[in-house]
């Protein structure tokens, strides 16, 4: 398969350990946080090969980050290293009504990307660009970035174009998200979004089917509802499959799993189910640990799943 680009800022993250709010902590857990830099790992995990562009400051964690992006087989050799700029910071605060996030990352590194990040070598013999949400959100220049690669319509780009929507609330204080994903996301060849998640920004009462009406440029819409189930809405129809019951250690990063999942399944040539289900498969790999990457189920194990007749997999 073709290799897969993923683009947007990996931060340095602390979370209490053991996890407790943040006020009464001793101690904090460092790890790495990045929705793009996630697919990135996890489509390495299945073989893909996949380069991280991005930039970091020059400065411990962000040798740190690239460090750990690199070690999880991921090519990070065009990943700018700022000397003026320091890398982000994402904080946990675990509390009863779940675990909020304190982004410590205006004036990044890599909220000075700019399109021009694009032009280089890595692009140029692409299969396609994986794309976020979380971009457009971090400065002016990140979203041209993220405008200018959607900008050529979809038939004349060299690469195709993935993007989940992947809404951070705190990123977009001024309310204008519902507008701004709505129109970028609508130019990808490839979109995810959750079903709460577009229930947020368009509509408390949106269905797969009405997520479409409002998405009908993407050759692929993918639609996530949680626990339960993801539907790819096609020109062929839609297809769900379910979701795979596990034990749920920490949430975070299970969507960019599911992702990397189903682009993978997707650029093996298989089918819409085949690589739903690879994306069910690899969520689970995130939910089962509590940092944003946990090891994939070994290969005999996921053909046996993805082999499956339907009745066996629900
Ligand atoms: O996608 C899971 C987290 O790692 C991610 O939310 C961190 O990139 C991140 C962000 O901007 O929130």
């Amino acid at each position: 398969p073709g290799r897969v680009v993923c683009v947007g800022e990996t931060m340095a993250a602390l979370a209490p350990d053991p996890p407790r709010p943040l006020a009464g902590a001793d101690a904090l857990r460092l790890s790495t946080a990045g929705a793009e830099s996630n697919v990135a790992m996890y489509l390495a995990d299945h073989g893909i090969p996949a380069v991280w562009l991005s930039a970091v400051g020059d400065d411990p964690l962000g040798h740190r980050v690239r460090a750990a992006v690199a070690a999880a087989g991921v090519d990070v050799g065009h990943v700018l290293v700022d000397p003026l700029r320091p890398t982000g910071l994402l904080v946990k605060d675990p509390g009863p009504a779940g675990t909020r996030v304190h982004y410590y990352r205006a004036g990044s590194a890599a909220s000075a990307l700019h399109p021009g990040l694009l032009d280089g070598e890595p692009l140029r013999s692409a299969a396609l660009l994986h794309l976020t949400g979380i971009t457009p959100a971090l400065s002016p220049s990140c979203r041209d970035l993220v405008t200018g690669a959607l900008a050529t319509p979809a038939g004349e780009r060299p690469y195709a174009i993935s993007f989940d929507v992947n809404h951070r609330a705190a990123l977009w204080p001024d309310g204008t998200a519902p507008g701004v994903l709505r129109a970028l996301a609508d130019r990808a060849d490839i979109v995810l979004v959750g079903l709460d998640e577009a229930q947020q920004l368009w509509g408390a009462d949106l269905t797969v089917a009405a997520v479409r009406d409002l998405l009908p440029g993407p050759r692929i819409l993918v639609v996530k509802d949680g626990a339960r189930a993801a539907t790819a809405v096609t020109a062929d129809g839609a297809c769900t499959v379910p979701a795979l019951r596990t034990r749920v250690v920490e949430p975070v990063g299970a969507g960019d799993a599911f992702a990397a999942g189903f682009l993978a399944g997707l650029l093996r040539g298989g089918s819409t189910v085949r690589a739903l289900r690879l994306g069910h498969l690899t969520a689970v790999s995130a939910l089962q640990v509590t940092g944003d990457h946990g090891p994939l189920p070994d290969p005999a194990r996921t053909e046996r799943l993805l082999g499956l007749a339907d009745a066996d997999w629900e």
